[in-house]
């Protein structure tokens, strides 16, 4: 992760919401006609999760509401897919690109191509690792390493009940997200960084899942066999963390009291299992990023500054605080 400078947090930006009056105002460099809307191109990285599913949906909508032409696509979790569909972006000389990178790494060239072709790029969701901020205009998205420091102090906070058999030490295997995915690389960074303060917490196990609920069954399945006295399982997702429940589950045991779960995201199937016990704590991730994506758009492609970095507000939830607002869970 590369970007740090220039935080707001996203509160703002997101109420001065949809008003359609100032769409006059865009001058997108790639021209997409005269009418002023704005077209923009869309690389997601898939459907893999509840999350992925909940940003989808409200990117499509924000951009309806917004007035602005959306061309979508979805990646199937493959870099060279997103590549792809950005090339076709380019060719099709839309006014801005935003893209949600699968892996932080090997954007360059293409982002190159975009910035050629005048076309202002908006990383959404996800950060890319490259040296050259030029490449892009901002990054609207979660701290995410914010979020496994979160879920890491919450072990330590939580130690004495996390040590299931109580022989002193805590047993965590972790289930992380996409290999190369800048959530995956951060949310393991923040855990670690919180839970070294205590060093009867260890990771003694660590495989990717792959941010679905296949994943993390079949993970933990492994796990399951080649691992003793597991007290705790991180999951980087909650699709993850719900796999981990089928599998232990299968294997006879009690998720959230034999083998405690800790998960980021809060989509509405993590917060019922926080709910029922299976699940202990989850860390929030807003995926309702659409309509500041769409403000971000409007600004960018009529030469406006926006800030180089944009972070969501975000919180996590206990058994008692999911049980408190599940009913109004909108994803
Ligand atoms: O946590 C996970 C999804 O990039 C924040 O991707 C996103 C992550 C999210 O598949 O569920």
């Amino acid at each position: 992760m590369t970007v740090t400078a220039g935080v707001v947090i996203a509160g703002g930006l997101a109420a001065c919401g949809s008003s359609s009056s100032d769409s006059g105002g865009s001058s997108g460099s790639g021209g997409s006609g005269g009418s002023g809307d704005i077209t923009m191109g869309f690389a997601q990285v898939g459907a893999e999760s509840g999350w992925r599913t909940a940003n989808t949906k409200s990117v499509q909508a924000a951009a309806k509401e917004a007035g602005v032409d959306l061309k979508f696509s979805d990646a199937q979790q493959k870099q060279e897919n997103q590549i792809k569909a950005i090339r076709s972006y380019i060719q099709q000389k839309v006014d801005v690109i935003a893209f949600s990178p699968v892996v932080e790494t090997g954007w360059d060239t293409v982002l190159q191509e975009a910035k050629r072709a005048k076309i202002p790029v908006i990383l959404t969701d996800r950060a890319v690792d490259s040296d050259d901020t030029s490449l892009y205009k901002t990054f609207l998205g979660s701290d995410f390493v914010v979020e496994g420091q979160k879920a890491g102090q919450w072990v330590v906070d939580n130690a004495d009940t996390n040590d299931v058999d109580k022989n002193g030490s805590i047993n965590v295997v972790e289930i992380t997200g996409t290999t190369g995915a800048a959530p995956a690389i951060d949310r393991k960074e923040g855990f670690e960084d919180k839970i070294s303060a205590d060093p009867s917490i260890k990771i003694i196990a660590s495989q990717t899942g792959d941010f679905t609920r296949d994943g993390g069954k079949k993970v933990m399945e492994a796990f399951l066999k080649s691992q003793k006295d597991i007290d705790l399982v991180y999951a980087h997702n909650d699709d993850e963390g719900l796999g981990a429940i089928e599998a232990i589950e299968a294997a006879g045991m009690k998720p959230g009291v034999d083998i405690k779960i800790v998960t980021v995201d809060a989509v509405k199937d993590g917060m019922t299992a926080l709910s029922e016990g299976k699940i202990n704590y989850i860390v929030e991730c807003n995926p309702l990023l659409g309509p500041q994506l769409m403000e971000l758009a409007k600004k960018v492609t009529a030469g406006e500054d926006v800030p180089e970095r944009v972070v969501t507000k975000e919180t996590a939830f206990d058994q008692e605080q999911a049980k408190q607002v599940l009913a109004d869970r909108q994803y």
